[in-house]
């Protein structure tokens, strides 16, 4: 999920078998340029990111045929603007919707070197 024409609203994304990406707006309605055709059924899932840092999205899907696609979007890459942007999972990779990072960590102390909440018993 996320608003790749840039009206406020994110749109959900998905790559299909059929070998396209689409995105369907809150309304159900494909957006206008959609499609966005493939050489061969989808492998990957669609994730929206910016990747090539002009502050835009892309959509970013692959192929079983061994091919990357990446196509601009006019979505604006911004907080709030992609709730999902990768297939299945959220930033956190939780697979909860609605988890941005709220959730309070949990810090076994591997990387400061703390071994204080290290357990001594050894099964
Ligand atoms: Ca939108
Ligand atoms: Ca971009
Ligand atoms: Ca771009």
């Amino acid at each position: 999920m996320a608003d790749v024409d840039d009206d406020g609203y994110q749109e959900v994304c998905i790559s299909t078998d059929a070998g396209d990406v689409r995105a369907i707006s809150r309304n159900g309605q494909l957006l206008a340029g959609y499609p966005l055709a493939m050489s061969a059924p989808s492998i990957s899932g669609v994730a929206a990111g910016d990747i090539d840092g002009d502050g835009l999205f892309e959509l970013v899907a692959a192929t079983w045929d061994g091919f990357v696609y990446a196509w601009d979007t006019p979505g604006r890459a911004m907080p709030g603007r992609a709730d999902w942007p990768l297939r299945n999972v959220n930033e956190r990779n939780t697979g909860v919707y609605g988890d941005h990072g709220a959730h309070e960590v949990f810090w076994d102390g591997f990387e400061s070197g703390d071994t204080s909440k290290w357990s001594l018993t050894v099964p």
